[in-house]
């Protein structure tokens, strides 16, 4: 099982994406993404579920119209660990950021 990362090296690993914070109300990290319109937001959902099953690890979101609000944490390990910054840096590629 992946190990939960936490103080610096979550510190580390956060800094290194971008527009990623930690989520509010629980372990685990968030962003919002917004594209020009509808067909963007879902071909951009539509490549990242090939990654997040390629990975076995899968986002938490919510789509509406042009928003994509992702929540990514290791439910196995109960937070964040390395396979949810892979996959945060994988949504940040494919959405071109
Ligand atoms: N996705 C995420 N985000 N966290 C998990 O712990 C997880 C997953 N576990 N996808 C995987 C699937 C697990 O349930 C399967 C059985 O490998």
């Amino acid at each position: 099982m992946a190990t939960k990362l936490s103080g610096e090296a979550r510190k580390t690993a956060l800094g290194k994406l971008k527009g990623w914070s930690d989520a509010q109300d629980r372990d685990a990290i968030s962003k919002k993404f917004v594209f020009k319109d509808f067909n963007e937001a879902f071909g951009f959902m539509s490549r990242v579920a090939l990654v997040a099953e390629k990975m076995d690890h899968h986002p938490e979101w919510f789509n509406v119209y042009k928003n994509v609000e992702v929540t990514l944490s290791t439910h196995d390990a109960g937070g964040v660990t390395e396979k949810d910054i892979k996959l945060a840096e994988a949504m940040d590629k494919i959405s071109g950021a």
